[in-house]
């Protein structure tokens, strides 16, 4: 079974005048994008602490860095996110935390359907007796 959140490099052109990083629905990310959110997070906040039930996102670091904690209910695996030219995919069923926001932090996250509070799991006891009925 593969650990819970995976790491992928973006596909960026650089040159003297900076880099540009891309991100093409269904090419570089397994889902069509429907929504995009980024975090602005006050330093050392902790925020998430939640899993969803069908989302799929792709969370990228584009400024500053952060701890993306991921957890499939079986293992608890820490992701440092602090290159714009890394995502990482978070599926379905998966509790997720965020910590150690630096001050120029800025968290981009493309996701796989609109906004909607009943995908969420805000529950770590409801999560782990869903995610054990799974296995
Ligand atoms: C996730 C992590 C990585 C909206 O109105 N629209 C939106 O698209 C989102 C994402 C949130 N909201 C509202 C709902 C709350 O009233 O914004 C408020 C803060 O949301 P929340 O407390 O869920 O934020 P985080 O940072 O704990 O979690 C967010 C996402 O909600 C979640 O899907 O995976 O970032």
């Amino acid at each position: 079974m593969s650990a819970p959140g995976q790491l992928i490099p973006l596909r960026s052109s650089e040159d003297a005048r900076g880099k540009l990083v891309s991100v093409e629905a269904l090419r570089d990310v397994p889902f069509a994008i429907e929504r995009v959110y980024y975090i602005v997070a006050h330093e050392g906040a902790a925020r998430g602490f939640h899993a969803h039930k069908t989302l799929e996102q792709l969370m990228i670091c584009v400024s500053g860095s952060c701890r993306i904690i991921l957890d499939d209910g079986s293992r608890r695996v820490h992701h440092a996110l602090d290159r714009p030219d890394q995502g990482l995919i978070v599926g379905p069923m998966i509790w997720r935390e965020m910590h150690e926001f630096s001050k120029d932090c800025v968290l981009l996250v493309l996701a796989s359907a609109p906004y909607d509070e009943e995908d969420y799991i805000r529950d770590y006891e409801t999560f782990a007796t869903e995610v054990g009925k799974a296995a």
